[in-house]
């Protein structure tokens, strides 16, 4: 086993990422930067180190300067995370080229899977469905106007490199297809460098339906079910539960054992999840991508198997087997999670950043919470501004959800502007009562949206409690040993109920 793992990565990933190496005994290393020395997880690993300024490429996407942490702090294997350098083939590389195990898939696994035209190609070659499409090679435009021609509109124009939405393109006419496909291939190459284009049959109202994937280093795969995520607002998801209402019993086993023929064929090792879009017209589903790291919404699987995720990623980096058979691995009830931002409703959701100057988080049978921020807390401009996860998970869908609405009531965070009275009226549309899904969702549903609520009031009333009622003070020890004063330490007096009706 490990000696000792530096996580490479900050906020609510990092502390899951150490809770389960406390729990296998095995020492962590935090990496932050200048703006994050104070964050929680610095105050949970056993040691940190400064990797830089705030700007992620002179810290978290900082690649030499991770590794050379991890030379000086003597961690044998390093956990990426999610997002800065989880995917990221030259990390992956890196690490191996110093003798640090990567706690993720090989390089060449990473780039392969990371190129869509390579993955579409992989998985065609394996009979895997992938949405009916064509190459867009070459440059005779009147080539490429007769294959759409030939697949029929709507059509969709995709980067290959592309991600996030970006590059990406629905082309309704054919004298929409021109401009369109040199749009995405000029917004390609200017996020990525990279201007290959290609193009698929668009599917109007799909759903996006993932399976988590595991493989080890003995050619041995499995799948823990499917995760929906369609829930999402600019390819940014919201919320995600399992299993999906929509998929039954032998959809599951055939888009479960299509997920595993996937990463078989990609060669694949550790955790990765295959993401299909889902077609509820005639009920096929069609192969998207490869995500080549652990998922942020993987709590939600932990909660339907039983299963710490991150455990299984370190085994299979050590280089043990699989621990159980696909037969072994059982599935029961509903999980769902909710992603609460630091994030503006009444400004388009744009982050949000500030103190936490009040939090209570809720408590309970079926809650659990993978918290990434702590009263006092800053929460910088640099970074993602996810805060915390909840996720709640019960017996069945109808309790489970309940169970969530009921949670975020009893939520609270205070200082910032976040997301949870959009969440609540999302759980509280009839729509996702019915399990109505669609990747349209927010759009068709929640469009004209505005916090109804006097949220803003409340926490500032509870904010007021706190700060007369029950000052003081707190103080912690930083990673360099030294105790240092919280600049706003405040302290809960109790539940206070924001987004009540
Ligand atoms: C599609 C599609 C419809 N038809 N492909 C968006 C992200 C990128 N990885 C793939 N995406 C889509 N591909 C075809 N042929 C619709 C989407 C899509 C989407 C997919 C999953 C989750 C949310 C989405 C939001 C908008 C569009």
């Amino acid at each position: 086993m490990f000696r000792k793992i530096l996580i490479a990565n900050r906020g609510e990933i990092a502390v899951r990422v150490i809770r389960t190496c406390r729990a296998l005994g095995i020492p962590t290393v935090a990496v932050y930067s200048e703006v994050d020395r104070h964050a929680l997880h610095v105050l949970q690993a056993d040691e940190a180190i400064c990797i830089g300024a705030p700007e992620p490429n002179e810290s978290y996407l900082n690649i030499p300067r991770i590794i050379e942490a991890a030379q000086q702090a003597g961690a044998d294997a390093i956990h990426p995370g999610y997002g800065f350098l989880s995917e990221n083939a030259t990390f992956s590389q890196a690490c191996q080229d110093a003798n640090i195990t990567f706690i993720g898939p090989p390089p060449e696994v990473i780039s392969s899977l990371g190129d869509k035209l390579t993955a579409r190609k992989l998985m065609l070659e394996n009979n895997i469905p992938v949405t009916p499409g064509a190459l867009l090679e070459g440059d005779d435009l009147n080539a490429w106007k007769q294959q759409a021609e030939t697949l029929g509109y709507p059509i969709m124009i995709k980067a290959s490199a592309g991600g996030g939405g970006k590059g990406m393109r629905v082309v309704h006419h054919p004298d929409e297809f021109e401009a369109a496909c040199k749009n995405a291939a000029s917004e390609a190459r200017s996020a990525f460098g990279d201007d290959r284009v290609y193009m698929e049959k668009y599917i109007a109202n799909p759903r996006h339906i993932e399976v988590q994937i595991f493989a080890d280093t003995h050619g041995h795969a499995i799948h823990l079910f499917e995760r929906e995520c369609s829930i999402q607002r600019r390819h940014q998801k919201i919320i995600e539960e399992c299993p999906s209402p929509v998929i039954d019993e032998a959809l599951r086993t055939k888009m479960g054992e299509t997920a595993v023929q996937a990463a078989l064929a990609a060669n694949y090792v550790n955790a990765g999840t295959v993401e299909f879009l889902f077609d509820p017209s005639d009920r096929s589903f069609y192969f998207l991508e490869v995500n080549t790291r652990l998922q942020v919404e993987h709590p939600i699987t932990e909660c339907i198997t039983g299963l710490d995720l991150v455990q299984w990623q370190i085994m299979i980096a050590s280089g043990q087997p699989l621990p159980l058979s696909q037969e072994q691995i059982q599935r029961d009830g509903h999980a769902i999670e909710c992603r609460l931002y630091a994030e503006d409703a009444e400004r388009q959701f744009a982050p949000s950043p500030g103190t936490i100057t009040g939090l209570h988080m809720p408590t309970g049978p079926g809650i659990r919470v993978d918290e990434g921020v702590y009263e006092g807390a800053e929460v910088p401009v640099y970074y993602d501004p996810i805060l915390s996860k909840l996720v709640c998970y019960g017996p069945d869908r109808e309790t489970t959800r309940q169970r969530m609405v009921d949670a975020l009531r009893h939520t609270a965070i205070l200082g910032l502007n976040t997301s949870i009275s959009f969440l609540i009226d999302a759980l509280e549309h009839e729509a996702f009562r019915s399990g109505d899904l669609s990747t349209h969702f927010i759009q068709q549903h929640m469009a004209d949206w505005r916090p109804k609520r006097d949220d803003k009031d409340l926490a500032a009333i509870a904010f007021l409690l706190n700060e007369y009622l029950m000052p003081a003070q707190k103080s912690h020890t930083s990673s360099s040993g030294d105790h240092e004063e919280l600049p706003t330490p405040w302290q809960t007096i109790g539940t206070w109920r924001i987004g009540q009706s």
